[in-house]
């Protein structure tokens, strides 16, 4: 059981009597990752803390009904287009489209029936860098209201170097919007161990996104200087946090680049576990759980305000309204690709 290597196994049936396998994955270090085919979701993560005691890093539920009925999006791969589309509607190529909505009057995260809530194929893969599943999923024209047939695959990564490694791909056979992410929701003292806000972050962003009272993206972009969105300097979330009811904040990377950059830092000076997240994306979403209500359970926690943060790599929220954001249009012939590594420092000190 404990040498690198994956493992398959039934987690469960969805409520229409469908399949969703289970993946537990092992590095050499010792790392556990699990993952399911039901939204090809993260489910679990098992990290060592500065004496080598392992516990799971990632928000989750216990059962697959849970994933199927209550989830804020836990582990899940997020899209067609993540984040907030105003009032569901885009227009392309001169032709006005509308997608479902889930979020009063607005789309979220690929609509209600999205790529986070469906039953994925999936297959095993021993790559050189460590064990992978590969997740595959053909969502059809018109889903949720998207042009397209878009064939999307995620494959995930346990590297030897402590990365959970995440690698998107996307075709289409006619032009689409596409913006992909993964929603974990991380807490570096273990997910039963409650508010977040004490980590401490770092990131490589000097703006971010101004949105409106309903957090639709406004299409201004706003220097963090002088705000409390300012986390070019480790800074613990609290203090400044407190006060605006915790982050739910898109930032736009300093340096994008084509091969994954460094663009977060975090620490949790408790159990010392430190994690960075690379990505060849040019935004990242910081959320702090602020929806999170005690309402939820799993792993023996209940999942109060700020129990987890997300940092979710893609393109800005609402880029299908704002031709000033870098476009996230998809066209026949092209492939979509991003690519996002959380990466666990381990023994290692944090680059401050
Ligand atoms: C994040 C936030 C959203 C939403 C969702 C569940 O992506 O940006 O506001 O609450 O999570």
């Amino acid at each position: 059981m404990n040498n690198p290597g994956i493992e398959k196994d039934v987690f469960a049936l969805t409520a229409d009597g469908e399949q969703v396998d289970r993946y537990t994955l092992r590095n050499v270090n010792g790392l556990v990752l699990s993952l399911i085919s039901y939204g090809a979701t993260v489910t679990e993560l098992h990290v060592p803390d500065r004496r080598g005691k392992l516990d799971d890093v990632v928000l989750g539920f216990d059962n697959l009904q849970q994933y199927e009925t209550e989830s804020p999006y836990f582990g899940a791969t997020v899209g067609r287009v993540a984040f907030r589309i105003s009032h569901g509607k885009f227009t392309l190529d001169g032709k006005p489209y509308n997608l479902t909505l889930n979020n009063g009057p607005h789309h979220l995260h690929g609509g209600p029936k999205g790529l986070s809530w469906v039953v994925w194929q999936s297959e095993p893969l021993q790559a050189e860098e460590g064990p992978a599943v590969k997740f595959t999923y053909l969502s059809p024209d018109g889903d949720q209201g998207y042009p397209g047939n878009l064939s999307v695959t995620v494959v995930y990564t346990l590297t030897k170097r402590d990365e959970l490694k995440i690698d998107y791909t996307a075709t289409t056979d006619q032009p689409t919007p596409v913006n992909l992410t993964n929603h974990t929701y991380f807490n570096l003292a273990g997910a039963a161990s409650g508010n977040v806000l004490g980590h401490v972050f770092q990131i490589d962003a000097d703006r971010y996104s101004l949105t409106d009272e309903a957090m639709i993206a406004t299409g201004q972009l706003a220097p963090v200087g002088g705000t409390p969105m300012d986390f070019t300097k480790p800074t613990a979330a609290d203090a400044r946090g407190r006060q605006i009811g915790g982050y739910d904040v898109a930032y736009l990377h300093n340096r994008p680049s084509g091969s994954p950059a460094r663009m977060a830092t975090v620490t949790e000076s408790a159990t010392g576990r430190a994690m960075e997240v690379h990505t060849t994306a040019p935004a990242i979403v910081f959320y702090t759980g602020n929806y999170l209500d005690g309402s939820l359970t799993g792993k023996g926690a209940i999942y109060h305000k700020h129990a987890g943060f997300c940092l979710e790599t893609g393109h800005l929220p609402d880029s299908v309204q704002h031709p000033n954001f870098p476009s996230i249009i998809l066209r026949p012939g092209q492939t979509y690709r991003h690519t996002c590594v959380y990466r666990f420092l381990l023994n290692q000190r944090p680059p401050w």
